[in-house]
């Protein structure tokens, strides 16, 4: 049976903000407390989307979640109308107040780890929600993504949705931004990696901690019944996560049988790497092509500042793949010399585009954050929920209520205004 990939992206909400509220991730140090321009951040997400449609690839949105989530703020004891509440949360504990109106649930490469049916013991294709326990504004998108993806995915005959990993720092899990599949061409014969950058015993990196711990990809390997042929573990490279490489999709990338790396992306990357195209090679009979960006090429401080390993490789009708990277990589003459001379060399790579998502970059958010890779065959796209399908008149609709009902601008201080 024919797969596809479906790109299911989060539109950004009506509250997007910069509160500088994740640690390890200097853009959003950088742009804290800056004014953020929401409906042109919501438009520019809508565009990636829509370029997707029209090159003939499946794409859906989520929906934004409900802002301020005052049921958070209800279980921390902050009780009464609205008003009252942001009020007074806004006198008394105002670093929740930007907690509980981040509109972060729009990077749904961290909504969900997916597992495709060819991939799975029992043939079901298998989400296990993100706990996102690392923040508190992260950790409250967790039962609502668990919510929308069983209305989603609602069909028990095709779809395993689990509940999230429990709530504890041993199970620290952030979805499929630690998570990528290498394939054959027909996304047949999947080799998944799993990222992890913290466990019991392990010696943690010095200046941020890392997210995702070995714990939660274990049990999410276990959940999703995947075979230990199919699957692989690696460590996240703690020199990189010092230097705000806060998830693995901000220092590498794949789709199929390519695989663009930084040589900082792992910790022992020769041994990972060996093990990597060795399994590759046993399951689909192939080589799979590894593109390793030396520090020289581009210093990891230009990769966290270009995003080019954030950048979205997509497969093509004509069987091509595009790369579809920010703005900023066309800006940054590092990034861009890579992707041209990827492009250049045999690999599989054959063209770019530049999108301009400035917005969600400012707190470091691109291309491959705003989306959530869902490999699915045409039964089980057809048993999905159809209405978060991509259509020009669900385009034009959702462009028409942005340009209504989104402010241009919120500056911090418009947080402590309860009309918001
Ligand atoms: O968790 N930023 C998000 C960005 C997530 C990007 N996702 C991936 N790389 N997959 C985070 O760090 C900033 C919110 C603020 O500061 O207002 C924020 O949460």
């Amino acid at each position: 049976m024919k797969y596809f990939e479906v790109n299911f992206d989060g539109l950004v909400g009506p509250s997007h903000n910069y509160a500088g509220l994740a640690e390890g991730n200097l853009a959003s140090a950088q742009n804290s407390q800056t004014t953020s321009y929401p409906a042109s951040a919501a438009l520019q997400g809508l565009e990636k989307m829509k370029l997707l449609m029209d090159l003939g690839l499946k794409q859906a949105v989520l929906p934004p979640q409900l802002r301020p989530d005052t049921k958070a703020l209800s279980r921390l004891g902050f009780n009464g109308s609205k008003a009252t509440v942001i009020n007074k949360v806004s006198k008394t504990a105002p670093h929740l107040l930007a907690s509980i109106y981040s509109a972060s649930n729009m990077w749904t490469a961290n909504c969900a780890t997916v597992s495709p049916s060819n991939d799975t013991r029992d043939g079901k294709l298998h989400l296990t929600p993100a706990n996102l326990i690392s923040h508190f504004h992260r950790s409250i998108e967790a039962d609502p993504s668990e919510i929308i993806l069983r209305r989603i995915f609602h069909d028990k005959k095709y779809f395993s949705v689990h509940q999230a990993l429990p709530c504890s720092e041993e199970y620290a899990d952030e979805g499929a931004a630690n998570h990528l599949r290498f394939s054959d061409a027909n996304h047949k014969n999947g080799l998944e990696l799993f990222i992890y950058g913290k466990g019991k015993g392990l010696t943690l990196s010095k200046s941020f901690t890392a997210r995702q711990s070995l714990a939660a990809s274990k049990a999410i390997i276990d959940n999703h019944g995947l075979s230990p042929a199919s699957t692989i573990l690696a460590r996240q490279s703690r020199h990189a996560i010092d230097q705000g490489i806060f998830h693995n999709d901000v220092i590498s990338t794949a789709n199929q049988n390519l695989f663009l790396l930084h040589e900082h992306t792992f910790e022992n990357q020769t041994k990972v790497l060996k093990n990597i195209q060795s399994s590759y090679q046993s399951l689909t009979q192939q080589t799979l092509y590894i593109h390793e960006v030396s520090e020289k090429q581009l210093p990891i401080e230009q990769a966290v500042k270009s995003y080019l390993f954030n950048t979205q490789i997509v497969t093509l009708k004509n069987n091509s793949m595009l790369i579809i990277a920010p703005i900023e990589c066309q800006e940054n003459p590092h990034a861009k010399t890579v992707i041209d001379e990827v492009i250049a060399s045999d690999s599989p790579l054959n063209q770019v585009k530049y999108v301009d998502l400035r917005q969600s970059m400012s707190n470091g958010g691109g291309p491959a954050c705003l989306r959530l890779r869902v490999l699915m065959n045409e039964e089980e796209l057809k048993a999905m929920h159809q209405g978060v399908l991509l259509t020009d008149t669900l385009y034009l609709d959702l462009k028409k209520w942005i340009t209504k009902h989104y402010r241009e601008e919120i500056k911090p201080k418009d947080l402590a205004d309860p009309q918001l």
